[in-house]
C-alpha cells in the first residue's frame, strides 16, 4: 500500500464500520459536475473522457466541491465515469454535450461479442483503466487526508443496459429484450463485466481508494424476480470477492427505483457494508422491517441518502425543513446523508450548502 497523508476526518468510514457517531456524515453523488462553474470552465477546453484520462485534472475537478464547501463535505468521489469500463472492454463511447453518453457501435445480438475484449496474453482491460489509478493516488495525496476518497463502479446489469441501448434510454427495451431472448449470453454477458469490475475495483484500492460504491442506476428497470435473476448475483460477487481480499475497505451499492423487497435481499444476502437509497424508499418502514431481521445475522444496518435532488430547486426553508425531516426518519440507525440521486446540471451551488449545513444543524447527536 503507498503511504498518503493520514485522515483528518474519518467520520464516513466510522458510520460505515457500525460506530455511533456524533453527526451524519454527507456527500453527494455528483458532487463533482456541471452545476458548478469551476467544472463547466474545465470543460471548455477539455472534453469529458480527457478530463477522467488525466489526473491532474480528474484530481482538480474532485477536489473542487470539497475546497467550495470547506468543512462540509466528509467525503470525496473520485472523477471518472462508470462508462470507463466499457471503453476498456474494447466499445467506443462518446459523450455527446447536451445528450449524454453515446456508444456509436452497441452491442446488438451475440455474435458482436467478438468486438468485446477481455483477459487474454497481452491485454487485461482493468489495465487500460491505469489512468483511473493514477487519479485515485495523485487525489488521495492532493486531499492531504482532509476527507477519504470513494472510488466506483457501475454494476453489470447498468453496464449492460448502456452498452446494448447504446445511451440512456426511455424504456430500456433493448437491453430487456436481450434477457428473454439471449437469457444465457445475457448472463455470460453479465460476467465477463463483473470480472472485470472484480479487478478494477480492487486496482482502485490499491491506488488509494478508501471506500467503494457500487452504482446500479438502471436497477429499478427490473422487477424483484428478475432483478435476483440479472443483477444481484453479479452484485454480489462484486463485494464477495472484493471483500474477501480487502475486508476493511467499507462497500456501498446504489440499487436505484427497486422494490424495497429487492432492497432487504440485499441487505441479508450481500456482503455490502451499506445501501443508498433513493428518494422513493421511505426509510423509516424499511428501517422498522428491516433492522431485526439485521440484528439476526448480527450485521449493522447502515443507510445512505435519499433526499430528493429537486428539493434544492427549492429555498432555504424548504430545503431545511425536507433535510431535516429526511434526517430523522434514519435517525434510528447509521445514517450517511446524501441525495437520492445525483447533483443536476441546473442546481445552485449556494442551495447544495444549505443542504449541507442543514445535515450539519439536524443530525448532531
Ligand atoms: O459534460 C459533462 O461534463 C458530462 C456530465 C457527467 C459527469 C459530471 C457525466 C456524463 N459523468 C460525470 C461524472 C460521473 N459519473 C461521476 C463522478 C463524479 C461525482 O459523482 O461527483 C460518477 C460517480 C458518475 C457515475 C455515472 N455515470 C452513473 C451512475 C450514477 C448516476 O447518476 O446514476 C451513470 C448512470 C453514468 C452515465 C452517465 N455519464 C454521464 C451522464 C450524463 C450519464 C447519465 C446518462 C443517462 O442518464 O443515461
Amino acid at each position: 500500500m503507498m503511504d498518503f497523508p493520514a485522515l483528518k476526518n474519518d467520520l464516513f468510514l466510522r458510520v460505515l464500520k457500525g460506530e455511533k457517531v456524533e453527526r451524519a456524515p454527507v456527500w453527494c453523488m455528483r458532487q463533482a459536475g456541471r452545476y458548478l462553474p469551476e467544472f463547466r470552465e474545465i470543460r471548455v477546453e477539455n472534453e469529458f473522457f480527457k478530463v477522467c484520462r488525466t489526473p491532474e485534472l480528474a484530481c482538480e475537478v474532485t477536489i473542487q466541491p470539497i475546497s467550495r464547501y470547506r468543512g462540509l463535505l466528509d467525503a470525496a468521489i473520485i472523477f471518472s465515469d462508470i462508462l470507463v469500463v466499457p471503453q476498456a472492454m474494447g466499445l467506443e463511447v462518446l459523450m455527446v454535450p447536451g445528450k449524454g453518453p453515446h456508444f456509436p457501435d452497441p452491442l446488438v445480438t451475440p455474435s458482436d461479442f467478438k468486438r468485446l475484449i477481455d483477459k487474454s496474453e497481452g491485454y487485461d482491460p482493468h489495465e487500460q483503466l491505469g489512468y483511473v489509478y493514477d487519479a485515485i493516488s495523485l487525489t488521495r495525496k492532493k486531499l492531504f487526508g482532509i476527507v477519504p476518497l470513494i472510488g466506483f463502479i457501475g454494476a453489470p446489469w447498468t453496464l449492460m443496459a448502456y452498452m446494448i441501448e447504446g445511451g440512456g434510454s426511455k424504456t430500456f427495451s433493448k437491453a430487456k429484450a436481450w434477457l428473454w431472448k439471449y437469457p444465457e449470453q445475457a448472463h455470460e454477458l453479465l460476467d465477463r463485466v463483473a470480472s472485470v469490475s472484480i479487478e478494477f475495483l480492487k486496482g482502485q484500492v490499491r491506488a488509494g481508494a478508501q471506500a467503494l460504491q457500487v452504482f446500479d442506476s438502471w436497477a429499478g428497470e427490473l422487477s424483484n424476480e428478475d432483478y435476483l435473476e440479472f443483477s444481484f448475483p453479479y452484485i454480489s460477487k462484486i463485494a464477495q470477492e472484493v471483500s474477501a481480499e480487502f475486508p476493511d475497505i467499507p462497500m456501498i451499492v446504489f440499487p436505484k427505483g427497486v422494490h424495497p423487497e429487492t432492497i432487504k435481499e440485499i441487505a441479508l444476502g450481500t456482503k455490502y457494508t451499506a445501501i443508498s437509497l433513493d428518494w422513493t424508499i421511505d426509510p423509516k418502514s424499511l428501517i422498522t422491517e428491516l433492522e431485526p431481521e439485521m440484528k439476526k445475522i448480527n450485521k449493522p444496518l447502515i443507510l445512505q441518502g435519499n433526499l430528493d435532488p429537486t428539493v434544492l430547486f427549492g429555498d432555504k426553508e424548504i430545503i431545511q425543513k425536507k433535510t431535516e425531516s429526511m434526517i430523522k426518519q434514519f435517525s434510528s440507525t447509521n445514517h450517511i446523508a446524501n441525495l437520492g440521486h445525483g447533483m443536476l446540471p441546473n442546481h445552485d451551488p449556494e442551495h447544495l450548502k444549505w443542504y449541507l449545513e442543514a445535515v450539519h444543524k439536524y443530525s448532531q447527536l
